[in-house]
Protein backbone atom coordinates (compact mmCIF):
# COMPACT_ATOMS: atom_id res chain seq x y z
CA UNK A 1 0.00 0.00 0.00
CA UNK A 2 2.80 2.34 1.04
CA UNK A 3 5.08 1.60 -2.26
CA UNK A 4 2.02 2.21 -4.36
CA UNK A 5 1.01 5.25 -2.60
CA UNK A 6 4.50 6.44 -3.31
CA UNK A 7 4.72 5.76 -6.58
CA UNK A 8 1.81 7.70 -7.61
CA UNK A 9 2.60 10.36 -5.67
CA UNK A 10 5.74 11.08 -7.90
CA UNK A 11 3.40 12.02 -10.89
CA UNK A 12 1.19 13.99 -8.54
CA UNK A 13 3.72 16.34 -6.96
CA UNK A 14 5.17 17.24 -10.57
CA UNK A 15 1.42 17.71 -11.60
CA UNK A 16 0.32 19.79 -8.53
CA UNK A 17 3.56 21.92 -9.94
CA UNK A 18 1.90 22.25 -13.24
CA UNK A 19 -2.19 22.51 -11.76
CA UNK A 20 -2.39 25.66 -14.42
CA UNK A 21 -2.05 23.26 -17.54
CA UNK A 22 -4.11 20.35 -15.68
CA UNK A 23 -6.59 18.99 -18.49
CA UNK A 24 -9.67 19.88 -16.54
CA UNK A 25 -13.44 18.42 -16.97
CA UNK A 26 -16.62 19.14 -14.85
CA UNK A 27 -17.73 16.10 -12.99
CA UNK A 28 -20.26 18.32 -11.15
CA UNK A 29 -20.53 21.82 -9.28
CA UNK A 30 -17.61 22.57 -7.19
CA UNK A 31 -16.13 18.76 -7.80
CA UNK A 32 -13.67 18.56 -10.61
CA UNK A 33 -11.56 15.30 -12.04
CA UNK A 34 -8.48 16.64 -13.04
CA UNK A 35 -5.75 14.39 -15.49
CA UNK A 36 -4.04 14.24 -12.24
CA UNK A 37 -6.96 11.94 -10.02
CA UNK A 38 -6.83 9.47 -12.86
CA UNK A 39 -3.25 9.31 -13.86
CA UNK A 40 -3.16 8.31 -9.96
CA UNK A 41 -5.76 6.06 -9.68
CA UNK A 42 -4.42 4.05 -12.79
CA UNK A 43 -1.28 3.94 -10.72
CA UNK A 44 -2.74 3.14 -7.12
CA UNK A 45 -4.90 0.47 -9.13
CA UNK A 46 -1.90 -1.33 -10.78
CA UNK A 47 0.50 -1.50 -8.38
CA UNK A 48 -2.31 -3.31 -5.89
CA UNK A 49 -3.21 -5.45 -8.16
CA UNK A 50 0.19 -6.46 -8.96
CA UNK A 51 0.35 -7.17 -5.06
CA UNK A 52 -3.11 -8.88 -4.49
CA UNK A 53 -4.44 -10.03 -8.29
CA UNK A 54 -7.83 -11.32 -6.81
CA UNK A 55 -8.91 -8.48 -4.65
CA UNK A 56 -11.54 -5.81 -5.65
CA UNK A 57 -11.55 -2.01 -5.75
CA UNK A 58 -13.92 0.34 -4.73
CA UNK A 59 -12.67 3.67 -7.25
CA UNK A 60 -13.34 7.35 -6.39
CA UNK A 61 -13.20 7.66 -10.26
CA UNK A 62 -13.65 4.00 -11.00
CA UNK A 63 -15.65 2.98 -9.49
CA UNK A 64 -16.49 -0.55 -8.45
CA UNK A 65 -14.54 -3.35 -10.25
CA UNK A 66 -15.36 -7.01 -8.68
CA UNK A 67 -12.61 -9.52 -8.03
CA UNK A 68 -12.37 -13.46 -7.36
CA UNK A 69 -11.91 -12.74 -3.84
CA UNK A 70 -15.25 -11.86 -2.68
CA UNK A 71 -13.70 -11.00 1.13
CA UNK A 72 -11.37 -8.21 0.02
CA UNK A 73 -11.51 -5.12 -1.18
CA UNK A 74 -9.32 -2.10 -1.87
CA UNK A 75 -10.90 1.22 -1.22
CA UNK A 76 -9.29 4.31 -2.75
CA UNK A 77 -9.17 8.34 -3.13
CA UNK A 78 -6.37 8.77 -5.49
CA UNK A 79 -5.97 12.50 -4.50
CA UNK A 80 -8.76 13.60 -1.67
CA UNK A 81 -8.61 17.19 -1.66
CA UNK A 82 -9.18 17.64 -4.97
CA UNK A 83 -10.34 21.28 -4.79
CA UNK A 84 -7.57 22.02 -2.49
CA UNK A 85 -5.17 20.28 -5.22
CA UNK A 86 -6.60 22.04 -7.92
CA UNK A 87 -6.07 25.72 -6.55
CA UNK A 88 -2.51 25.10 -5.65
CA UNK A 89 -3.67 24.54 -2.31
CA UNK A 90 -0.83 22.01 -0.32
CA UNK A 91 -3.00 20.11 1.81
CA UNK A 92 -4.25 16.87 -0.32
CA UNK A 93 -3.52 13.20 0.26
CA UNK A 94 -3.60 9.49 -1.22
CA UNK A 95 -5.95 7.53 0.81
CA UNK A 96 -5.79 3.57 0.27
CA UNK A 97 -8.03 1.30 2.93
CA UNK A 98 -8.41 -2.36 3.24
CA UNK A 99 -11.44 -3.78 4.06
CA UNK A 100 -12.09 -7.68 4.59
CA UNK A 101 -15.67 -8.90 4.99
CA UNK A 102 -17.01 -5.26 5.21
CA UNK A 103 -14.69 -4.09 7.91
CA UNK A 104 -11.68 -1.70 7.49
CA UNK A 105 -8.49 -3.39 8.81
CA UNK A 106 -5.81 -1.50 7.22
CA UNK A 107 -4.99 2.07 6.09
CA UNK A 108 -2.58 4.34 4.46
CA UNK A 109 -3.15 8.33 4.10
CA UNK A 110 -0.34 9.75 2.24
CA UNK A 111 0.38 13.62 2.07
CA UNK A 112 3.01 13.66 -0.57
CA UNK A 113 4.00 17.20 -0.19
CA UNK A 114 5.27 17.08 3.59
CA UNK A 115 6.22 13.53 3.09
CA UNK A 116 4.06 12.32 5.33
CA UNK A 117 3.00 8.49 5.31
CA UNK A 118 -0.03 8.13 7.87
CA UNK A 119 -0.44 3.98 8.81
CA UNK A 120 -2.41 1.78 10.26
CA UNK A 121 -3.46 -2.05 10.49
CA UNK A 122 -6.25 -3.73 13.03
CA UNK A 123 -4.11 -4.78 16.33
CA UNK A 124 -0.85 -2.98 15.58
CA UNK A 125 -1.29 0.85 16.02
CA UNK A 126 -1.49 3.62 13.99
CA UNK A 127 1.63 5.51 12.94
CA UNK A 128 3.87 8.39 11.23
CA UNK A 129 6.29 7.37 9.13
CA UNK A 130 7.45 5.77 11.99
CA UNK A 131 6.43 7.43 15.21
CA UNK A 132 3.37 5.61 16.80
CA UNK A 133 0.49 8.15 16.69
CA UNK A 134 -2.30 8.76 19.94
CA UNK A 135 -5.21 10.55 19.92
CA UNK A 136 -5.19 14.06 21.95
CA UNK A 137 -5.72 13.50 25.90
CA UNK A 138 -7.71 16.92 25.62
CA UNK A 139 -10.34 16.02 28.42
CA UNK A 140 -12.70 19.27 27.74
CA UNK A 141 -14.80 20.69 24.43
CA UNK A 142 -13.53 24.47 25.67
CA UNK A 143 -9.81 23.42 24.53
CA UNK A 144 -10.90 21.05 21.36
CA UNK A 145 -9.88 22.09 17.89
CA UNK A 146 -12.14 20.53 15.66
CA UNK A 147 -12.29 19.64 11.98
CA UNK A 148 -14.92 19.65 10.05
CA UNK A 149 -16.37 19.60 6.16
CA UNK A 150 -18.27 22.88 5.00
CA UNK A 151 -21.01 22.13 1.86
CA UNK A 152 -20.48 24.24 -0.76
CA UNK A 153 -21.87 24.71 -4.02
CA UNK A 154 -24.22 21.88 -5.59
CA UNK A 155 -24.07 20.10 -1.67
CA UNK A 156 -26.95 19.74 0.00
CA UNK A 157 -27.12 20.32 4.23
CA UNK A 158 -25.98 23.63 3.77
CA UNK A 159 -28.78 24.65 6.64
CA UNK A 160 -27.74 21.88 8.91
CA UNK A 161 -24.62 22.40 8.76
CA UNK A 162 -25.14 25.88 10.07
CA UNK A 163 -27.03 24.54 13.02
CA UNK A 164 -24.06 22.57 13.70
CA UNK A 165 -21.21 25.02 13.22
CA UNK A 166 -22.97 27.81 15.43
CA UNK A 167 -22.96 25.11 18.41
CA UNK A 168 -19.80 23.87 18.09
CA UNK A 169 -17.76 27.15 17.53
CA UNK A 170 -19.81 28.54 20.97
CA UNK A 171 -18.27 25.55 22.29
CA UNK A 172 -14.77 24.98 21.32
CA UNK A 173 -11.18 26.80 20.82
CA UNK A 174 -11.29 26.45 17.27
CA UNK A 175 -12.53 24.72 13.89
CA UNK A 176 -10.78 24.60 11.07
CA UNK A 177 -11.83 23.31 7.55
CA UNK A 178 -9.02 22.08 5.89
CA UNK A 179 -10.26 20.33 2.82
CA UNK A 180 -9.83 17.02 3.10
CA UNK A 181 -11.52 14.68 5.43
CA UNK A 182 -8.58 11.91 5.24
CA UNK A 183 -5.99 14.39 6.80
CA UNK A 184 -9.12 15.50 9.20
CA UNK A 185 -9.13 12.28 10.00
CA UNK A 186 -5.41 11.41 10.62
CA UNK A 187 -4.92 14.50 12.24
CA UNK A 188 -7.52 13.23 15.01
CA UNK A 189 -5.21 10.20 14.92
CA UNK A 190 -2.04 11.90 15.47
CA UNK A 191 -3.42 14.44 17.91
CA UNK A 192 -3.06 17.60 16.28
CA UNK A 193 -7.28 17.94 15.94
CA UNK A 194 -9.29 16.70 19.11
CA UNK A 195 -12.43 15.28 16.65
CA UNK A 196 -13.69 16.17 13.60
CA UNK A 197 -17.19 15.51 11.99
CA UNK A 198 -18.96 15.96 8.50
CA UNK A 199 -21.59 15.00 6.20
CA UNK A 200 -22.62 13.52 3.48
CA UNK A 201 -18.92 12.44 2.69
CA UNK A 202 -17.93 9.02 0.42
CA UNK A 203 -16.39 5.82 1.51
CA UNK A 204 -13.07 6.67 0.00
CA UNK A 205 -12.56 9.81 2.06
CA UNK A 206 -12.69 8.18 5.33
CA UNK A 207 -12.30 4.42 4.76
CA UNK A 208 -8.27 4.29 5.48
CA UNK A 209 -8.76 7.34 7.87
CA UNK A 210 -11.21 5.03 10.37
CA UNK A 211 -8.76 2.72 11.04
CA UNK A 212 -6.05 5.38 11.94
CA UNK A 213 -8.21 6.98 14.46
CA UNK A 214 -9.41 3.18 15.89
CA UNK A 215 -5.40 2.15 15.95
CA UNK A 216 -4.21 5.40 17.32
CA UNK A 217 -7.15 4.97 20.17
CA UNK A 218 -10.01 7.15 19.21
CA UNK A 219 -13.76 6.66 18.59
CA UNK A 220 -15.42 6.81 15.02
CA UNK A 221 -19.13 6.75 14.67
CA UNK A 222 -22.11 8.15 12.68
CA UNK A 223 -24.39 10.20 14.29
CA UNK A 224 -26.21 7.73 16.08
CA UNK A 225 -22.80 6.76 17.87
CA UNK A 226 -23.28 3.09 15.67
CA UNK A 227 -20.52 2.12 12.95
CA UNK A 228 -22.33 3.29 9.56
CA UNK A 229 -20.25 6.01 8.33
CA UNK A 230 -19.51 4.51 4.97
CA UNK A 231 -23.28 3.80 4.11
CA UNK A 232 -24.78 6.97 5.74
CA UNK A 233 -21.75 9.57 4.76
CA UNK A 234 -21.97 10.74 8.35
CA UNK A 235 -18.96 10.66 10.51
CA UNK A 236 -17.95 11.41 14.20
CA UNK A 237 -13.99 10.90 14.97
CA UNK A 238 -12.50 12.17 18.29
CA UNK A 239 -10.64 10.78 21.52
CA UNK A 240 -11.90 8.85 24.18
CA UNK A 241 -12.87 11.56 26.26
CA UNK A 242 -14.76 14.11 23.66
CA UNK A 243 -16.67 12.06 21.16
CA UNK A 244 -19.62 11.30 23.34
CA UNK A 245 -19.90 14.93 24.24
CA UNK A 246 -19.32 16.42 20.58
CA UNK A 247 -21.66 13.56 19.51
CA UNK A 248 -24.33 15.03 21.84
CA UNK A 249 -23.56 18.27 20.98
CA UNK A 250 -24.21 17.74 17.11
CA UNK A 251 -27.27 16.14 17.90
CA UNK A 252 -28.85 19.01 20.07
CA UNK A 253 -27.99 21.02 17.16
CA UNK A 254 -29.47 18.69 14.72
CA UNK A 255 -32.55 18.51 16.58
C1 LIG B 1 -13.31 15.99 -0.31
C2 LIG B 1 -13.37 15.63 1.14
C3 LIG B 1 -13.71 16.87 1.96
C4 LIG B 1 -15.10 17.30 1.58
C5 LIG B 1 -15.04 17.74 0.13
C6 LIG B 1 -14.62 16.59 -0.79
P1 LIG B 1 -12.40 14.88 -2.53
O1 LIG B 1 -13.01 14.82 -1.03
O2 LIG B 1 -12.14 15.10 1.55
O3 LIG B 1 -13.66 16.64 3.35
O4 LIG B 1 -15.54 18.33 2.41
O5 LIG B 1 -16.30 18.22 -0.28
O6 LIG B 1 -15.61 15.62 -0.79
O7 LIG B 1 -13.58 15.16 -3.39
O8 LIG B 1 -11.40 15.96 -2.57
O9 LIG B 1 -11.82 13.51 -2.77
Amino acid sequence: MMGAARKAARNLVRDFGEVENLQVSMKGPGDFVSSADLKAEKTLRAELKKARPNFGFLLEEGGIVAGDDKSHRWIIDPIDGTTNFLHGIPHFAISIGLERDGEMIAGIIYEPIRDEMFHAEKGAGAFLNERRLRVSARRNLDDAVLATGIPHRGRPGHALFLKEVAAVMAAVSGVRRQGSAALDLAYVAAGRCDGYWESGIKPWDIAAGIVLVREAGGYVSDFDGKGDMMACGDIVAANTHLHQPLLKLLRDARG
